[in-house]
């Protein structure tokens, strides 16, 4: 490995193709009102973020599986139901738009508060500083384009179904930054509920 090489790694959790399909198929509805301004997410790069780290050093990343580790360890399985798009800030200022998640965010939050914790304890990253909300990005509008006020498209899809899923391991991911768009590689996998 190369001296001072660094990895950009997040933890995340990855969704079964049929899911991911239909929260790009979402994200299709809205462009049919907003054609120009948005970057949509890759169908195979949709994904939740619990812990983004960023910039690792290489030589540091056992440390980081170590946190995934202890953390899955004392974790437990969540079910999800992905639902409804929105947008933050907020939907007259939309920037990052995406699709909701409720049911077991408790025991989901428990899991990002659990890494974000063990992380900051490390050195590894600085604290979010800020309440964890998971939500499953499918866009982000481009830098200085202006888009219209979405409250009144989303309201009509406030309650759209994207699917349930029980969640039973959460991954460390490693993003490749490229003109094209960034390409994800799982590091390592962790079982939730794996110390028994
Ligand atoms: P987002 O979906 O809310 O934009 C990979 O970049 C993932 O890490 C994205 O899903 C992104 O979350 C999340 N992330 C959180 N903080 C970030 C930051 N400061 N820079 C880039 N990505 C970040």
């Amino acid at each position: 490995m190369p001296a001072g090489e660094s990895w950009r790694l997040f933890f995340a959790l990855e969704f079964p193709a049929d899911i991911r399909q239909r929260a790009f198929d979402l994200g299709r509805q809205i462009s049919r009102v907003l054609p120009q301004v948005i970057k949509w997410v890759e169908l195979e790069n949709l994904h939740i973020t619990l812990k983004f780290l960023g910039e690792v050093s290489a030589e540091r990343v056992g440390e980081v599986t170590q946190v995934g580790r202890k953390v899955a360890e004392v974790g437990k399985p969540a079910e999800l139901v992905l639902r409804g798009a929105g947008a933050f800030p907020s939907l007259r200022n939309p920037r990052v738009l995406w699709v909701g998640v409720s049911g077991d965010v408790d025991v989901l939050g428990q899991v990002a508060d659990g890494l974000e914790e063990l992380s900051a304890q490390a050195g590894l990253a600085a604290p979010e500083g800020r309440p964890f909300k998971p939500h499953l990005t499918i866009g982000r509008v481009r830098r200085g384009a202006r888009i219209p006020d979405l409250s009144r498209t989303f309201a009509e899809l406030a309650e759209a179904e994207v699917g349930r899923v029980t969640v039973e391991e959460f991954v460390l991911m490693r993003s490749h930054l490229s003109r094209h768009g960034p390409t994800y590689e799982v590091v390592e996998r962790f079982v939730l509920g794996g110390g028994g």
